[in-house]
């Protein structure tokens, strides 16, 4: 019987420069590399050298450019109405953030904004934020509800999320923050939260309008003991969870969402130790947000050393929300993770892709670039991936590929 060779078809290939694959955190480059797509998934990867014969429908020189996977943008607060620049202005002209509060400022404006804002102004707003994150090399993004704080404006945020997605060549992972701030029509936390438990997280599930459940655990917004009621709530319905944690204290929410085994706890500049070792226990991702520690003027450093030491998974992510952190370049927070946290360009890129994966649960299929993997990556115009995270600002990208379609 003869045994015919038949070329390899890939719908493209890639040919003409280096890669960074981001396997196990670490640049693992590959000079010289070629890399094949088929269907959206990667079919071939490796020294352009070692390419068995092929036919491809799009070839496309890569002149010298690096190809990395696609950004993971793992934390984001990007739907909400209005913006608080004028609350900004306030500040720098010397009102301080209580006496914005006190005038009805702060989460509250954005609650009041969000929830009148129909949902396609919400979209479009939403998406010149999102195009944004895009240009810079975002492939996924997770979005949080927790401006609507009702459970037809919660939805109507989740809603928006999924229309994004729907219209933008990006993956979009929604999160329900139902649990962020107290909306006005409650006076007491645990009464709001006992209405979430019983009927905003059900109804968000039965919908399968979330992919994780997230809360604000700090003296100003949740305890841990409210935090683990709604968990619990989360939990039996099988959505997993993730928690805003020691941001402006130390409270122990990180050690609570250790013990729920979640995806992640974010912030955390006042973690200790013990925090630490429980985070390494349960493979928890530590997400740090540079654009908020910088627009807080924050001074409390989170335990990078720590971190290192107990093998935690760091991720960097924007943040991106009207008060805190109004960022919409996630390469900036990779540059602000380097000069503010300490991290090395690996590092960060590291949490901008395969740590970002895992913070969001979908390390198998994205964050790294290996045979099987889902096909988001960048070309980037750059001479080596440290450029990543050493121009501040700039547009760097070549071209940007999702699910294998040049977009
Ligand atoms: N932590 C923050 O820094 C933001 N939310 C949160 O949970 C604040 C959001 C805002 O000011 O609108
Ligand atoms: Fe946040």
């Amino acid at each position: 019987m003869d045994l015919i060779e038949s070329p390899v078809q890939f719908d493209g290939i890639w040919l003409g420069g280096h890669v960074a694959t981001m396997e196990g955190g670490q640049y693992h480059v590959i000079h010289d590399a070629a890399m094949g797509v088929k269907d959206g998934r990667i079919a071939w990867l490796g020294e352009a050298s070692q390419l068995p014969e092929y036919q491809a429908q799009q070839c496309h020189d890569l002149q010298g450019a690096w190809i990395t996977p696609g950004l993971i943008d793992c934390h984001t607060h990007l739907v909400f109405g209005g913006n608080r620049a004028g609350e900004f202005e306030q500040r720098l002209n010397g009102v301080s953030y209580q006496q914005i509060a006190q005038q009805g400022g702060g989460i509250a404006a954005s609650v009041r904004a969000t929830r009148d804002a129909s949902e396609a102004e919400l979209v479009a707003s939403s998406r010149r934020r999102l195009l944004s994150l895009m240009q810079d090399g975002v492939t996924t993004v997770e979005i949080k509800s927790g401006y609507g704080l009702s459970l037809e404006s919660e939805l109507k945020m989740l809603r928006v999320a999924t229309e994004l997605e729907n219209t933008l060549p990006i993956t979009v992972k929604r999160t329900c923050l139902a649990a962020h701030a107290m909306p006005p029509e409650f006076a007491d936390k645990d009464a709001y939260i006992d209405h979430l438990c019983e009927v905003v997280l059900p109804k968000v599930a039965a919908l399968g309008m979330a992919d994780a459940v997230d809360a604000f655990c700090e003296g100003i917004a949740f305890s841990v003991d409210q935090v683990d009621r709604y968990f619990k709530v989360a939990q039996s319905l099988d959505l997993p969870v993730k928690l805003h944690a020691e941001q402006l204290s130390s409270l122990g929410g990180t050690r609570l969402a250790a013990s729920y085994q979640a995806l992640s706890a974010d912030h955390l500049e006042f973690m200790e130790e013990a925090d630490v070792a429980a985070m390494a226990k349960s493979g928890t991702v530590a997400v740090l947000l540079p654009g908020a520690f910088y627009t807080l003027k924050e001074t409390q450093l989170p335990p990078m050393d720590l971190l290192r030491e107990y093998g935690v998974k760091i991720a960097i992510a924007t943040d991106a929300n009207p008060g805190t952190s109004p960022a919409l370049s996630l390469r900036l927070m990779m540059n602000m993770a380097c000069t503010l946290f300490s991290m090395t360009p690996e590092e960060a890129l590291a949490g901008t892709t395969i740590h970002a994966a895992t913070a969001l649960g979908i390390d198998k299929t994205h964050g790294s670039l290996a045979l099987g993997k889902v096909a988001d990556f960048i070309c980037w115009d750059v001479e080596s991936p440290g450029e990543l995270c050493y121009w501040l600002g700039g547009n760097l990208v070549k071209q940007r590929v999702q699910q294998g379609v040049v977009t």
